[in-house]
């Protein structure tokens, strides 16, 4: 889809709309105030302040009759540079306003208004030059926000909307955006019966159905096999620790406003933990180590709970309940560089088998100017930060660079990737860690003799397998490779009373080869189950009539597909093999 805020003509259009909409609101609101309206990637937005009201479904048609209105008036819009006093002085009478002038600095920047028939808002610009240029938008959404993004102040209306310069831009945006909706995993998992979220239980905790947890286990068992080749040493460990431990690890100080509050049981406090490192350096800590053992590679598909904002939870991208497929590797300085190559590797290897080519490598480095995030050791860290650069040149990866996106303990590679609906998130990531290890006084014996602290690597493939079936989901927008699908071949007797048998028959004999198979038996016409199996998206859909009883003989169609293949049962067998193994459909 098209980023609005990259191209500059777009921009302005779309900024000069949120005027338009908050002269439209004003309208139709009167005692409306406005905060911000910036362009986004997606096009504008506009946080108001509606006072006791709240926008409703069918509130943005008629904002945008008003719209269309203003627009077809054809006022110009006019700028006029203000002091400082002067602007304070002209909305004088909304908070709002004030709050941002007076944090404005005169000397560094003009204050300007903007104005356009009887409406007035404050603006850096710079904006088309009637309202007249602006006749293809469309108001897309509202929702709730914050003032300022903070939960203890008022809940304002955010409205957004999109524009464009001629009407087939805009109704090929909207037809992306319709089709972005299908892809959505939200809807796909409840569609699929992929997984569900109830009251009960609470909000970003989501609960796996059957056909969740069939993909889980597929991802969970793929994941495992390549990390015991890789040498990882897989472990169980409780999902909560001590505060006092959440101390010694340093999360207590840097990663509390993402914890659960902790709770008092007996004599200890205990907290849900956002992340397993503090239980494997423990685990590592167990036994004495000497430079020949390393890298120890400590992997674990472990729980944790993070404390995410309410408005920023969804569907399994971004829960508060999670599972992480994580490790962390144990490794001698002079290991880092070929550890952390492995780590690109397998990233670069599960990608493919998934088909995954749509991502961005991000080196995510600390801002130095944040001394309560992050540790200050400014020697540590431009050596981590280093490091990392280095093997990423080395191994002739694109990435970019990413100022204050750094974990509190050190500097990572984050891979990121871009849902249907939203901004990107990150999946996979490798983080480098000089200071766990200190804090939790781990050690391995050198080839002198002499105690030395090694080196942490935190990575995780799949990122958690929350989000990665998230994004699963929305690149086969449900439509799953062979191996993944939770029921992988429907049988449909084409008469049960002639049929089934050989329906039965078949079914046992793939799910003695560790196939899921259904036989779709309802007592509904050939064509309506067909239809259902697509809707269900099974990837091979076989039909049994006489022939193929008589012949031993499966007839097929895959999901997708109009025509209908017949082979030999064993030749049959032999296909779903292979597409098994390529990872196929
Ligand atoms: C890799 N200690 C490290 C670990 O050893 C760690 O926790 N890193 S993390 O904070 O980056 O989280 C790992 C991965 O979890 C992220 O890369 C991301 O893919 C995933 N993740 C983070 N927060 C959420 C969330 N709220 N919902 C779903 N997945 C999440
Ligand atoms: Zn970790």
């Amino acid at each position: 889809m098209i980023n609005i805020k990259e191209n500059e003509h777009l921009s302005i259009m779309n900024h000069s709309c949120a005027h338009l909409l908050a002269q439209a609101v004003k309208h139709l609101y009167p005692k409306a105030m406005f905060w911000v309206g910036p362009v986004i990637e997606e096009g504008f937005y506009y946080d108001i302040d509606l006072g006791d009201e709240v926008i409703k479904e069918g509130d943005l048609e008629r904002l945008e009759k008003e719209m269309k209105k203003i627009a077809k008036d054809g006022k110009r819009i006019v700028r006029r540079e203000l002091s400082k006093d002067e602007a304070l002085e002209m909305f004088k009478d909304d908070p709002y306003k004030v709050d941002l002038i007076s944090r404005m600095d005169e000397n560094e920047n003009v204050i300007s208004a903007y104005s356009q028939g009887d409406f007035t808002d404050l603006c850096r610009g710079p904006h088309v030059e009637s309202v007249k240029e602006l006749k293809y938008f469309k108001l897309i959404k509202f929702s709730g926000a914050y003032w300022k993004g903070d939960s203890k102040n008022k809940m304002l209306q955010r409205i957004y909307g999109v524009c464009f310069e001629n009407e087939n831009d805009l109704n090929d945006y909207l037809r992306e955006l319709e089709e972005a909706k299908e892809r959505d995993h939200r809807k796909i998992g409840k569609d699929l019966e992929i997984f569900m979220s109830h009251d009960l239980v609470g909000k970003g905790m989501p609960l796996w159905l059957p056909n969740g947890a069939i993909i889980r286990k597929q991802l969970e068992n793929y994941i495992y096999k390549k990390e015991q080749a890789m040498g990882y040493q897989h472990v169980y460990t409780p999902c909560v620790g001590t505060v006092d431990l959440y101390k010694t690890s340093g999360h207590w100080d840097h990663y509390k406003e993402n914890m659960f509050p902790s709770m008092k049981v007996d004599d200890e406090e205990f907290v849900l933990r956002p992340m397993n490192c503090p239980h494997h350096m423990l685990i590592y800590g167990n036994k004495l180590h000497s430079y020949r053992d390393l890298p120890i590679r400590i992997g674990e598909f472990a729980t944790d709970f993070r404390y995410e904002a309410s408005g920023a939870v969804k569907g399994l991208e971004r829960v508060r309940c999670m599972c992480q497929n994580d490790a962390h590797l144990f490794v001698t300085p002079e290991q880092i560089g070929d550890e952390f190559k492995k780590v690109v590797e397998l990233i670069l290897d599960v990608y493919k088998d998934f088909g995954i080519s749509n991502y961005k490598f991000r080196l995510s480095l600390r801002d130095p100017e944040d001394k309560e995030k992050y540790f200050d050791d400014d020697e540590m860290w431009n050596h981590a930060e280093d490091t990392l650069r280095k093997v990423l040149d080395d191994f002739g990866c694109e990435y970019y660079e990413a100022i204050g996106e750094a974990a509190f303990y050190g500097p990572k590679l984050d891979v990121e990737v871009k849902p249907a609906v939203g901004p990107e998130v990150t999946l996979s990531t490798c983080q480098l860690d000089f200071l766990l290890p200190r804090r939790f006084e781990l050690s391995y014996i050198d080839s002198n003799g002499e105690k030395q602290v090694p080196v942490v690597l935190h990575r995780a493939i799949f990122g958690t397998f929350d989000r990665f079936t998230a994004f699963i989901i929305e690149e086969t927008k449900g439509g799953f490779p062979l191996w993944l699908a939770p029921t992988q071949i429907n049988i449909i007797p084409v008469n049960n009373e002639y049929h089934l048998e050989y329906a039965n028959k078949i079914k046992e004999e793939l799910q003695n080869l560790g196939y899921r198979v259904n036989v779709d038996s309802r007592d509904e016409k050939l064509s309506y189950r067909m239809r259902e199996a697509q809707i269900n998206k099974i990837p091979y859909n076989l039909i049994l009539g006489d022939k193929e009883r008589d012949n031993e003989e499966i007839s097929y169609r895959k999901f997708g597909s109009e025509a209908t293949v017949t082979l030999s049962k064993v030749e049959f067998i032999k296909l779903l093999e292979d597409v098994i193994n390529k990872r196929g459909n």
